[in-house]
């Protein structure tokens, strides 16, 4: 496995693999990997033959208030990790290779970005798209992998992609959970066993969701209070959103129909947790 910090190093790279006739698949991290990551990665080996995994803790995605400082960076045991799922090459830059100026140039999706997480991170999914449109030029991946567990995540950048042609296809894998289905983050390191426990009840809510809808409930008001009143059991969570949305706006609906997205933010202490399912009843 190699492993770049330039950009020059990644396209040095990334051009003998495509000489050989390789096709390149990105799996863009900000590290502190667990298996939801390596699940990404594991699909990307299925699908191409050239493995890139970038570990970037991305600056220009976190408000002035968030955890950039504290998130967690075990580079040598990522590497490790890297090594063990069969990845051809890591990048892994510094904030001065990615950024070496103030950023002035930005890739903004609109709309889809001002609901769910958009309305309490502000920002956040503009520096999502400008690091990964960024991280597209730098490797040029034929495929990108990127997580359910980061829904409206994967949607938006979907969405840049079809919007702005960039040559390439977006690869969305499920969520890969704990076994008391809490979804693996990079963020449960922060939560306490008995704030993991706690956690549970987001998936146990969503579950709820999903059985009700499977007998025939349809009035998200309805579906959305019972996910409430479950999570009201734990008083350590504290609910930011719940909320049920149209798969393709995002935007709330009071009737479930055809394609649309359960999803939850929680805070437990200073940690912010989400989830989701899809809901499909075509
Ligand atoms: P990060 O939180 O490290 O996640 C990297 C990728 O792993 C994302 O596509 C995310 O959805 C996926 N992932 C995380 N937990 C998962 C789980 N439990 N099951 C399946 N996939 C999971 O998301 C980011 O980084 C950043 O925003 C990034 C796209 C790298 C841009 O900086």
């Amino acid at each position: 496995m190699k492993v770049s910090q330039t950009i020059d190093s990644v396209r040095e790279k990334v051009k003998d693999a495509r000489k050989q006739g390789k096709t390149i698949g990105l799996v863009p991290t900000m590290g502190a990997l667990h298996e939801g990551h390596i699940s990404l990665v594991e699909a990307a080996r299925k699908k191409c033959d050239f493995v890139v995994v970038s570990i970037f803790v991305n600056p220009t995605q976190f408000g002035p208030a968030e955890d950039f400082d504290k998130y967690p960076r075990p580079i040598e045991d990522d590497l490790k990790k890297c090594e063990q799922a069969g990845v051809d090459l890591v990048f892994n830059p510094s904030p001065n290779e990615m950024y070496p100026e103030k950023v002035i140039t930005w890739v903004n999706v609109e709309k889809i970005t001002e609901n769910l997480c958009g309305s309490s991170r502000p920002g956040h999914f503009r520096g999502v798209t400008t690091v990964c449109s960024k991280l597209f030029n730098i490797v040029t991946p034929d495929m990108a992998f990127f997580g359910q567990k980061d829904a409206q995540q994967s949607i938006v950048i979907k969405r840049m992609v079809a919007d702005l042609n960039m040559p390439l296809e977006i690869v969305v894998c499920p969520i890969i959970r704990e076994e008391n289905g809490l979804a693996m983050s990079s963020r449960n390191k922060y939560l306490s066993e008995q704030e993991k426990e706690d956690a549970s009840y987001i998936y146990k809510s969503l579950q709820k969701c999903m059985e009700m809808i499977d007998s025939g409930s349809r009035e998200t008001e309805t579906l959305i209070n019972e996910m409430r009143t479950i999570l009201k059991a734990k008083k350590s969570i504290k609910v930011e959103y719940i909320s049920i949305v149209d798969e393709k706006t995002l935007e709330n609906i009071d009737k479930i129909q055809g394609k649309s997205l359960a999803a939850i933010a929680v805070r437990i202490g200073s940690t912010r947790l989400i989830d989701n399912f899809p809901i499909d009843i075509t």
